[in-house]
């Protein structure tokens, strides 16, 4: 960390250099108090401004001391000394000022910004509030209706909207240092605006708070810390500016210790760890410019579009041009869905729609970089899209399959190059899905797999490497969470009960309901094919609704009835007569809530315990950022694997080999019973 202090005529600038994103450790801490304390004595200097180095502006507190005890000087006492200070601050924000970042630019008198800068308080995301006087002083800048809502839902602002809501004073387009610097000296020569602390809070009625609380707690799920969050807002405009202060201490250092903010962190350091697997750090990967996929689907005409919100130019092949035109409605669809939900204009969509190429000539791909195929999961189908791509493309050009559970080797067995070729897999909607599990064959190199990562990076998704076996990391997990479910409705839990008591964990729909969303025919897809690798996949009920046509939604029914235009899901007679029949020789008993959740996320844990122990996911993290980007696993448990070893890998295998001697589910394997002593399943 450095800290700089030089001079332009009667105007200190404190320039910040703590890379990668000039977090507020405690050194920069002290260095920033050691800086107010010389420049309040040195009479030649009239004004400071606050600037940093490399990226970003502060990007808050040091994240990685939240586990340790605080140690001083304290951020709100540094933000209450800034805004203290003899002679007026003001912040040069570019990049992003974010929580402490950002309650040290709202204890500057005035705050400049570049056009692309953004600022905001994003601590709820981390389970905490802010703690260095954000949820005071905001409300006293922006009202309290804003303040609650960036608060409580932690999202950042652009810096022209920020000035339009006047939580910046100006937008500069040329160079931040000398902008900042005339725009404090053209504020000297006018009377200072009051300090922030100084400031009251335009008054709200009572129901304002109230209606504001039943909105948050419905965005915020189970998550603790927006209503805390909102709290303090209320506080902050209620009561007078020192109280509020106390006030937000004492709820961010007590959320701070929450089981949630631990879980959230956690979470925060795996995805950014994700994007740079060590393995990978020294391989620098090849550029994308331009990319290709082969099929319209629903996957394809995501993966295209996914690309489009990225910028980059993509081209659409199909079979026959009558493909390509039900490919290309898909693609409009995704965009049409995206305008009707306020994402993005319609201007916007046009754009991004326009940098599509539509093609049924693979010819068009000689000098694509990346080709990604997402047709019909059918082995042949594939390998003959393969052996055409590998005939016209450069022999550079990275090749990909989406497939979901199909083996990448043999998809990719003949082809020219194969140390060019991985699986990419998406995720349905793949330009909403976060995840991509990206799958290197024996062949793939080092150079394939990097450029795997780079390109998730691009398109803003968090990728996870994983080995290969049916499923993958995600879908195999997913099959122990269905067959535990259907376990769970033999033994005599109705299906509601089993998709509610999943819901109450934190999932946003249970099982039932999910698989009535997607459909319940890929799976039974998925199941002929694994009986004829000689298998005996378990879903005896879904069998018999798939036998029935009650495919889900789509045709009307699945696990649940449906009216028609409507998708609320009812309870089927039809489906508990199928499962009365199924389970006439299964032993019933009665099911508390707690028990129906562990006979299910247990086993999830087994499973992947052995995918761990199997190598075909190298991390813990990473299983636990499957679960959250893939399958809605709630964030503040951490993940799979968090939650487990929060929970005692102990409890865990007591609990599994309880079910076990029931018959309920498999016993617990060797990797968990030998974590059992050091209670971590990640690394230490
Ligand atoms: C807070 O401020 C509490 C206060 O209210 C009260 C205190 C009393 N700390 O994301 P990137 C690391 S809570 C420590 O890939 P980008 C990150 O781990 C905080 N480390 O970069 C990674 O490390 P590595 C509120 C941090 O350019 C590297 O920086 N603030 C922190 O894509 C690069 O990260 C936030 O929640 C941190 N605060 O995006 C902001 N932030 O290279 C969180 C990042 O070793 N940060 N690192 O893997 C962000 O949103 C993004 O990092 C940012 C840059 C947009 C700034």
């Amino acid at each position: 960390m450095t800290l700089t202090i030089k001079q332009s005529g009667n105007i200190a600038v404190v320039t910040v250099d703590n890379p990668p994103v000039n977090a507020l450790s405690q050194a920069l801490r002290q260095g920033l108090w050691s800086a107010a304390e010389t420049l309040d004595s040195d009479p030649s200097v009239e004004a400071v401004v606050l600037i940093c180095a490399g990226r970003t502006f502060i990007a808050g507190a040091d994240v990685s001391e939240f586990g340790r005890p605080p140690l001083p000087p304290h951020l709100p006492d540094l933000v209450t000394r800034i805004e203290k200070a003899a002679k007026p601050w003001v912040a040069a924000v570019h990049g992003s000022a974010l929580g402490g970042g950002f309650e040290v630019a709202l204890g500057c008198r005035f705050r400049v910004a570049t056009p692309s800068a953004s600022v905001g308080l994003p601590e709820v995301r981390l389970g905490i509030v802010p703690g260095a006087g954000g949820t005071v002083r905001l409300p006293r800048l922006a009202g309290p209706a804003l303040a609650a809502d960036m608060i409580t839902s932690g999202q950042p602002v652009r810096a022209v909207r920020a000035q339009e809501q006047g939580l910046i004073d100006a937008v500069v387009e040329d160079d931040l240092e000398t902008s900042a610097i005339d725009f404090v000296r053209l504020a000297l020569d006018r009377p200072l605006p009051p300090p922030l602390c100084e400031r009251s809070v335009p008054v709200v009625d009572a129901s304002f708070w109230e209606t504001t609380a039943k909105t948050v707690a419905q965005r915020a799920k189970r998550e603790e810390a927006p209503l805390r969050a909102l709290d303090c807002v209320r506080k902050a405009s209620e009561g007078g500016f020192e109280a509020a202060m106390r006030f937000e201490r004492e709820t961010f250092l007590d959320l701070r210790a929450s089981p949630q903010a631990e879980a959230l962190r956690h979470v925060f350091f795996a995805e950014r760890a994700a994007p740079r697997p060590p393995e990978l750090r020294a391989t620098t990967p090849r550029q994308i410019r331009s990319a290709a996929v082969i099929g319209g689907g629903t996957m394809g005409a995501g993966i295209v579009a996914a690309f489009c919100d990225a910028e980059l130019p993509v081209t659409l092949v199909e079979r026959d041009s009558a493909a390509l035109e039900r490919g290309l409605s898909n693609l409009r669809s995704i965009f049409e869905g995206s305008v009707k939900r306020g994402k993005i204009s319609s201007d916007v969509a046009e754009k991004r729609l326009s940098g599509v190429t539509a093609t049924t000539d693979y010819g068009t791909l000689a000098d694509v970089d990346l080709v990604i195929e997402a047709v019909f999961e059918d082995l042949d189908v594939k390998r003959d899209v393969f052996s055409r791509l590998s005939a016209v493309c450069r022999p550079d050009a990275l090749l990909a399959t989406n497939t979901s559970y199909l083996d990448p080797e043999q998809i990719a067995a003949g082809i020219k190059h194969p140390e060019r070729f991985l699986g990419l897999h998406f995720f349905s909607p793949a330009n909403v899905m976060k995840l991509l599990e990206i799958v290197p064959t024996r062949d793939t190199a080092a150079v394939t797999l990097a450029t795997g990562f780079s390109l998730a990076r691009m398109l803003n998704k968090i990728p996870v490497r994983a080995g290969i076996c049916d499923g993958f990391i995600g879908n195999r997990i997913l099959k122990v969470t269905r067959a535990q479910a259907e376990r769970l409705l033999l033994s005599g839990v109705a299906p509601q009960a089993v998709d509610s008591a999943m819901r109450r964990f934190g999932l946003p729909m249970g099982p039932f309901e999910a698989q009535d969303l997607g459909g319940l025919d890929i799976a039974a897809f998925q199941r002929q094919a694994a009986r004829k690798r000689g298998e005996t996949p378990f879903a005896p009920v879904a069998e018999r609704l798939c036998g029935l046509g009650r495919f889900g939604q789509k045709s009307g029914g699945g696990w649940y009835d449906y009216e028609k235009g409507d998708r609320t899901p009812k309870p089927s007679a039809a489906v508990e007569r199928i499962i009365a029949a199924e389970a006439a020789s299964t032993p019933q008993r009665k099911w508390r809530e707690d028990e129906i959740i562990d006979c299910i996320v247990l086993p999830m844990i087994n499973e992947a315990t052995k995918i761990l122990d199997e190598t075909i996911a190298a991390r813990a993290e990473d299983i636990d950022l499957v679960q959250i980007h893939g399958y809605g696993f709630p964030r503040f448990r951490g993940g799979l694997m968090h939650y487990a070893e929060k929970r005692g890998i102990g409890d865990v295998v007591a609990i599994l080999e309880g079910f076990a001697d029931e018959g309920l589910v498999e016993g617990p394997c060797d990797l968990l019973r030998r974590s059992v002593n050091s209670g971590r399943l990640g690394s230490p």
